[in-house]
């Protein structure tokens, strides 16, 4: 079986990560649309026809047997048109608001996301639908996803830095009756123990990757997903644009599993219609 994982950064290989846990034998693919890093600060309309181009390409050359949406900039925004424009199943990652309407005990739950995840009518609705009872106190960061691209790339997070913009989210009015903060973008996940240990220590903190990890592996049910000891696990790690510090990147690679020579640029020019 084969999975592909998609992000607009590293994000995506947090979720790489649990898929790895659970799922060993299977063949991740990784595509990362670092041309137009990052999301959060794109035009909807303009991303949606992207994402849903790009993957269509990946998709046609990478054969996926499932494909994961590892990132919520993308997945609230063209989750549905994905699924109506290709046959193969997709799996996202989406706040995980119902997830702390269950567990907070003051009522008062947190979300760090991207800007443009936080003001989607998609979290308008989980909300609605899951959190009826709870204040939702959302904080769209700036500065959080490029911090986890440095973290990944070895340079840990400066706490004032991380610090400021954490206190946007517990500044805020009621801020203070927050228990439970929802990551609500992939990249966080390689910032969670600065995160723990700068935030309120009351506070617990909620990572859908390894849900997103499961989603994926009870899709492929059915599917072979045992490795096999005579083929090497040929996987692909793509870049709309290379990155040019490409060497940083190499080690946390190497520790997902990835094979040094497996960086390749995907497609330079995505052109949407
Ligand atoms: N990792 C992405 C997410 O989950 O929303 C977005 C990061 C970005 O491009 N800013």
């Amino acid at each position: 079986a084969r999975i592909l994982a998609f992000d607009s950064g590293i994000g995506g290989l947090g979720i790489v990560a649990r898929i790895r846990d659970l799922l060993p034998g299977v063949a991740v693919d990784y595509l990362a649309d670092t041309a137009i890093f990052p999301y959060g600060e794109q035009p909807d309309a303009t991303l949606r026809r992207r994402i849903v181009t790009l993957l269509g390409q990946a998709i046609d050359r990478l054969r996926p047997d499932v494909v994961v949406v590892a990132c919520n900039t993308a997945s609230t925004l063209a989750l549905d048109s994905l699924r109506a424009a290709y046959d193969v199943p997709f799996v996202g990652c989406v706040p995980p608001i119902k997830w702390a309407a269950d567990h907070t005990r003051t009522g008062t739950i947190g979300l760090l996301a991207t800007r443009a995840t936080v003001r989607r009518p998609y979290l308008r609705d989980l909300s609605t639908r899951f959190a009826p009872d709870c204040t939702l106190l959302a904080y769209g960061a700036r500065g959080l996803a490029d911090m986890a691209e440095a973290a990944f790339r070895g340079s840990p997070p400066d706490r004032q830095q991380l610090k400021t913009e954490l206190d946007g989210l517990f500044d805020q009015m009621g801020g203070d009756r927050i228990d439970v903060v929802g990551i609500g973008c992939t990249h966080y996940t390689f910032l969670l123990d600065a995160m723990r240990e700068t935030g309120p220590a009351h506070v617990t903190w909620l990572d859908p990757a390894p849900a997103v990890a499961r989603q994926a592996a009870r899709i492929l049910t059915g599917c072979d997903t045992t490795a096999d000891p005579r083929r090497p696990r040929a996987e692909r790690v793509c870049f709309t644009a290379m990155p040019p510090d490409l060497a940083a990147l190499l080690p946390g690679l190497r520790r997902l599993g990835y094979a040094i020579d497996a960086p390749c640029l995907f497609s330079k020019d995505v052109t949407t219609h």
